[in-house]
């Protein structure tokens, strides 16, 4: 089975960087419907990565076949920070895992898109996450399985500053180095937030792309709102080799929505529908 989603490098075309931010602004709004019908869930982090996952998704960078979820050789996405799976939902519907009218069941009883990723619910998901710490340390295990298959797929991972207060994620980070593992890239949700309010004030997690950097990984460190950036960041990862990866996106928890923007609350309450309406109205996607 071969795919023609991830061309060699050498013959991508950049993608349409406009169309990638209409991608962007949709999903936003099917994250904000969910989270509103559902009732619960987390916004804040879901809105503040939505641009660096269409980036991820499509611009080019993951070779899958959404027709055939479990295809051996296909990209891994790990979603370690598992609670902003809204986006990941919205992602994989938009992509044809699954029809877009299941989005709005999420959290719901029976429903193959829960609160947290699950596989054995959800084609696309290629693991379980929700314990922070839990989903790097899989990611690693991926890209080392890669590498004793003989296969040349690449693993991504999600990842968040509050993650990285797990011990976890540290020997992740030592080992995936050790190993020189480099079909592996871990993307940092910087937003400065988790769920109590500001890192800084939680407990500091200083400059965590330095730290990766002593680990000996390959680190860069970007705008997580602009898409070209994004874009070359994933196309230099994706030629490091010897090291694994890690690409800091610098975002804004509740990008989009002015009243949800850079305030702790949103990370894990769902919109009413007034401020679901207020927020689709900001995002032009319906009249005032
Ligand atoms: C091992 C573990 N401990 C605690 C939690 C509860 N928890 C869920 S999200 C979260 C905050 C994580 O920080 P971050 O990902 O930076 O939050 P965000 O930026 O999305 O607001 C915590 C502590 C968890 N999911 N797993
Ligand atoms: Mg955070």
């Amino acid at each position: 089975m071969t795919t023609t989603e991830n061309p060699t490098p050498s013959t991508r075309m950049a993608p349409d960087f406009q169309d990638l931010a209409k991608i962007a602004n949709e999903m936003r709004g099917d994250v904000l419907r969910m989270l509103q019908l559902a009732g619960s869930g987390h916004p804040g982090g879901s809105l503040g990565m939505t641009d660096v996952f269409t980036t991820l998704w499509f611009g080019g960078f993951m070779n899958v076949d959404p027709k055939n979820p479990t295809w051996e050789d296909r990209d891994r996405f790990v979603l370690s920070n598992g609670h902003i799976c809204p986006i990941l939902y919205a992602i994989l519907a938009r992509k044809g895992y699954f029809p877009r009218d299941d989005l709005w069941t999420l959290r719901t009883l029976g429903s193959p898109l829960q609160g947290h990723p699950d596989f054995h619910f959800t084609k696309g998901v290629d693991c379980c996450t929700g314990s922070l710490g839990n989903g790097v340390s899989v990611a690693l295990g991926m890209a080392l399985g890669a590498r004793a298959q003989g296969k040349d797929f690449r693993v991504y991972a999600g990842t968040s500053d509050g993650e990285s207060q797990e011990g976890q994620v540290w020997e992740m980070a030592s080992a995936a180095a050790h190993y020189g593992v480099d079909n592996l890239t871990l993307l940092m949700d910087r937003n400065g937030i988790q769920i109590d309010g500001f890192t800084k004030d939680v407990m500091d997690q200083g400059d965590l792309g330095a730290k990766y950097e002593s680990f000996g990984w390959h680190v860069q460190s970007v705008d997580g709102h602009d898409m070209k950036a994004l874009h070359a960041a994933l196309v230099e990862a994706r030629e490091v080799k010897g090291r694994p990866q890690m690409i800091v996106c610098n975002t804004v928890l509740g990008k989009g929505v002015s009243f949800m923007e850079n305030e702790p609350k949103w990370h894990g309450v769902a919109p009413d529908e007034a401020q679901l309406k207020k927020a689709l109205v900001e995002l032009g996607l319906e009249q005032e």
